[in-house]
């Protein structure tokens, strides 16, 4: 691989300019939100300032020329995690939505009293509490499969726990507490040959691996448009044809719909049938523009240099005396998770905010991870395309400081 441009990238995020508390950002929270390049931003622009109307709805040209750039973007979804079809391409708020309206239309229609949804032990809450409700409203039982002190599947334990009673799977694809990057080829090999659907949370994941879901062969796929350097308010259902030509709609409203009277509505087909209402028009234009972006980058060549920035803050967060990882699998993506001897991940987080680095404290939304490995939260620096081995150093170099001082 030629070098990867960096310093080329860095100059397409406005917002890596600003200085924060005079200094220059370094922004490590990417887990929690990316940044959004300038091409982003003018598409957004661009739309408002000359092409915007409602979609599907009007015979105006506006209204034509919003709806082209929407489906567009639809198919550069498509495209981009290698559906078989616009179809399959469902437009939602984030993944949060996405696995909430698979648990209460395919899980309410297909999972009944006694059965079991099958989870992992690493699930961020999104993908933990909408079983739990569908579990309170059926009768289901919630199954979870261990995780190591290395923060890795117990392949074998989940594999045990696979019966006649599984009507589903859900895994995260990477986990955004540990990094982990889950088996999904033997998880969705191992469950289908029970002829059990999986889904993946793939919410950590797509910004920073090339995903392709007819190759893994999942049922269904979930991620978030603003964690993939696009807008918030818009992530992306995947699912199977067929499956969700069987499911019952989510929402009802416009859209949704190609018949209504009083006595009786008739859906709208295929991806409509679970976008009731007017979507996030500009977000779904914003997301596509990002795709753009990143398909120009090349997902093999992100992956790769993430994976050396990654060993590279391992590396020099193991020479830290007194600082412990939290997350370290084989399988990995670019998430530095530890905590400090003596210093509360709020206080690194407060205190590395004074040098201008922004990482995130806290239970990163998957408290049963923090519970397993005893801690009350960790301090996460999460790694973007954009960010440097300089900026790692200085991350260090803070964390070495704030021990001498308050360890
Ligand atoms: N994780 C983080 O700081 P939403 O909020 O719907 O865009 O994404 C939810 C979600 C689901 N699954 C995984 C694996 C995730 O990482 C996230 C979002 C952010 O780690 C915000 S909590």
């Amino acid at each position: 691989m030629t070098k990867f441009p960096v310093e080329k990238i860095r100059a397409d995020f406005p917002i890596l300019a600003e200085l924060i508390r005079n200094k220059p950002l370094v922004y490590l929270d990417n887990a929690a939100t990316c940044q959004k390049p300038q091409a982003v931003i003018d598409s957004i622009v661009q739309l408002y300032s000359h092409d915007y109307a409602n979609v599907h709805r009007g015979v105006h040209s506006l209204s034509q020329r919003s709806t082209d750039k929407f489906e567009g973007a639809r198919t550069k979804v498509k495209d981009f995690i290698n559906a078989a079809s616009d179809k399959e391409i469902i437009f939602v708020r984030g993944a949060t939505e996405a696995i909430n309206l698979v648990a209460q239309t395919y899980g309410k229609a297909n999972i009944k009293t006694g059965d079991e949804i099958l989870i992992t032990a690493m699930e961020h809450h999104a993908n933990i509490v909408p079983w739990q409700m569908l579990c309170e409203q059926t009768g289901a039982v919630l199954k979870v499969a261990p995780i190591n002190r290395q923060g890795e599947l117990i392949y074998a334990e989940f594999e045990k726990l696979l019966s006649d009673k599984t009507k589903l799977v859900s895994v995260v694809h990477m986990s955004n507490a540990l990094g982990t990057i889950n088996p999904v080829n033997q998880i969705i090999a191992a469950a289908h040959a029970k002829n059990i659907p999986v889904m993946l949370d793939g919410a950590q994941a797509v910004p920073h691996m090339t995903v392709n879901v007819q190759e893994l062969d999942c049922d269904f796929y979930v991620f978030s448009g603003h964690k993939l350097y696009g807008p918030t308010g818009v992530g992306v259902l995947y699912g199977k044809q067929a499956l969700l030509e069987a499911m019952p709609p989510y929402q009802g409203g416009g859209d949704m719909i190609r018949k209504v009277t009083f006595e009786h509505t008739e859906y709208n087909a295929l991806p409509y049938k679970f976008e009731a209402g007017t979507p996030a028009i500009a977000e779904v234009i914003g997301l596509g523009a990002a795709i753009d972006y990143l398909n120009e980058i090349g997902m093999a060549n992100i992956a790769a240099y993430e994976a050396e920035l990654l060993a590279y803050a391992t590396e020099k967060a193991r020479e830290i005396k007194g600082l412990s990882i939290i997350g370290e699998a084989e399988h990995k993506g670019a998430i530095l998770s530890f905590v400090l001897d003596k210093i509360h991940p709020h206080d690194i987080g407060t205190m590395l905010d004074s040098l201008g680095i922004a990482i995130r404290a806290g239970h990163h939304c998957a408290m049963p991870v923090m519970d397993f490995f005893e801690v009350p939260a960790t301090a996460r620096a999460s790694f973007a395309m954009y960010n440097t081995k300089e900026e790692i150093d200085f991350l260090m170099k803070g964390i070495v400081s704030l021990i001498e001082v308050f360890g």
